[in-house]
């Protein structure tokens, strides 16, 4: 009878940890700290974790540096190019020596670019394995979905832990911009062979927009020297209307300026992947569940 209650036990203890564990997996993860709008706590420790980890554990295959990289130099170089200046006026060029210092991890045939599309395109190269975002290699990697800015307190370690200003807030140029624009500027020039850049077809302002990073930074980065072809895969989103497909609207002026750079392109609105990759993540979604005819 006591052995009976044991298992008894020992399966339900095993049902409620099986579902909490599947529950935990699916939910966002979130922060055990206070909210705030303020610099990530432990940001350096966090920095130098992922800057020795990439080098490590989780190496990008032929793509290692040729020496070590001294990290806490690296963490310096971020910290130093805004650490006590005014969080709303930031340079553009605040991290170039930082970027100087980052060494390059793009191998040829490698690079994936996106815009519109952060929400699936890491699962993407996850799942194919064979192409790189800027957030896959150091330079990218080390801050991913991290939050930081500067305080102008002389007191303080020169970043502000308590809040940052937003980025759409009018007239202030805030640390992220002048980040993205240096790191993008600087994977667009680093871009050799076939480069990918996968956009979402089912915005309304446009799958190629003006005003993105990729526009402005990486797109006009790239060599036609080096760069040998571009393919644009187009997001359907699951349940939004297509707006655009090869050939029609933004898709349409980005092919004409790939031809005018004198690099070849390709484009696919109906990539198989992305669309397995999209039901992966919402299985029973209207648009995964195939109809019973076509069972049969
Ligand atoms: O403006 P976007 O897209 O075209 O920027 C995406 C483009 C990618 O190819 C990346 O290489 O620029 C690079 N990039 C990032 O890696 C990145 N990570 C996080 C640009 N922005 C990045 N972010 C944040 O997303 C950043 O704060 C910026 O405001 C958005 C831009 O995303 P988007 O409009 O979808």
């Amino acid at each position: 009878m006591k052995l009976l209650n044991i298992l008894v036990l020992l399966v339900l203890v095993g049902l409620c940890c099986g579902q909490y564990m599947e529950r935990l997996s699916r939910r966002k993860r979130e922060s055990c700290f206070p909210e705030s709008t303020g610099t990530t706590p432990f940001i350096k420790e966090i920095f130098l974790g992922r800057c020795l980890e990439l080098q490590v554990e989780t190496a990008i295959p032929n793509a290692c540096p040729q020496r070590p990289v001294n990290c806490m130099r690296l963490w310096k170089l971020f910290h130093d190019a805004i650490a006590y200046k005014d969080p709303c006026a930031i340079p553009l060029d605040a991290y170039r020596d930082f970027i100087a210092a980052v060494p390059h991890q793009l191998p040829a045939d490698k690079s994936m670019f996106w815009s519109g599309t952060s929400y699936i395109v890491h699962e993407y190269t996850e799942a194919a394995n064979d192409l790189l975002t800027l957030e896959d290699t150091l330079m990218g990697y080390m801050v991913d979905g991290l939050q930081w800015c500067s305080s102008t307190n002389p007191w303080s370690t020169g970043l502000n832990y308590w809040e940052c200003p937003e980025f759409w807030q009018e007239g202030c140029e805030v640390a992220s911009t002048a980040f993205y624009t240096a790191t993008s500027s600087a994977i667009g020039r680093q871009a050799t062979g076939v480069v990918t850049v996968m956009l979402d077809a089912t915005r309304t302002d446009g799958a190629y927009r003006n005003d993105s990073f990729f526009a402005n930074y990486e797109f006009p980065n790239m060599d036609p020297e080096k760069v040998t072809r571009g393919d644009i895969i187009l997001v359907n989103r699951l349940g939004k209307p297509v707006v655009e497909t090869c050939g029609t609207g933004s898709v349409a002026v980005l092919e004409r300026l790939f031809k005018e750079k004198g690099i070849e392109w390709t484009c696919t609105d109906s990539d198989e992947r992305v669309f397995h990759i999209q039901c992966s993540k919402d299985p029973t979604h209207d648009d995964c569940i195939t109809p019973p005819d076509v069972m049969e």
